[in-house]
């Protein structure tokens, strides 16, 4: 990474980061204009957190104790430069087996169908690690051919040795499927470890 690389990534995430558009149904979702990077992951992996601390917002992305929280697709506009969705959990107990079911195929459309979309964050709870649910997400993308890169999310809860352990676990899990980048980035909304090293490659992805 070049200073100006590192100085265009830190600029674009200082910069505006607004709301556009939030929608629950398929058929209604923006044009297809800038790239685009999804948030995708379990309910209460820290997705809606990771976006407001990766913008350094407290309120950009709504954020709640209450799983199940981000009921729709919500697109943020990064500058004028890449769009950034927040999608709802999946493996959402609580919900309704409808509800569920809904969610994850709008999830699964847009995932297979946006063509500006180019790359997923697939969030992982650094203290859960890999789950049945995520692992059915992966085989997803692998149909899909939609690249993904793992993230660690809430390191603060755990010890150094315990990110070392789990981030050797999920790259173990990330070599079994194409798609799926080498890098993984290890994170937390709450302290910013590994924010830095993760807008960075997320800006690589941006209108130059
Ligand atoms: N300790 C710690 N807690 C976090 C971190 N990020 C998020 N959380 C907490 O995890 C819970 C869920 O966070 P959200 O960002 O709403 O998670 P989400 O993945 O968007 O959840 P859904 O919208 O329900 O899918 C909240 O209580 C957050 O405060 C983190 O880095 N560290
Ligand atoms: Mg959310």
């Amino acid at each position: 990474m070049s200073g100006a690389d590192a100085e265009f990534a830190r600029k674009l995430f200082a910069g505006p980061c607004d709301f556009f558009w939030g929608t629950g149904d398929i058929k209604s979702l923006p044009p297809e204009s800038l790239p685009e990077i999804a948030f995708v992951g379990r309910s209460n992996a820290g997705k809606s957190s990771l976006i407001n601390a990766l913008t350094g917002r407290k309120t950009v992305a709504r954020v709640s104790n209450t799983p199940g929280r981000t009921r729709e697709i919500n697109f943020f506009n990064l500058g004028g430069k890449l769009i950034l969705t927040d999608l709802p959990g999946y493996g959402y107990a609580k919900a309704s087996k409808q509800l569920a079911m809904e969610w994850q195929n709008t999830i699964f459309a847009y995932l297979c169908g946006r063509a500006t979309l180019r790359r997923v964050a697939l969030l992982i709870d650094s203290r859960r690690g890999v789950m049945d649910t995520d692992r059915a997400v992966m085989e997803l993308l692998d149909r899909a051919a939609v690249s993904y890169g793992m993230v660690l999310t809430k390191t603060d809860e755990l010890k150094p040795a315990e990110i070392d352990a789990a981030l050797t676990a999920v790259a173990a899990e990330a070599r079994k499927h194409t798609p799926a980048l080498a890098e993984i980035h290890a994170t937390s909304s709450r302290n910013g470890e590994g924010l830095t090293g993760l807008r960075q490659s997320i800006a690589k992805l941006a209108k130059p």
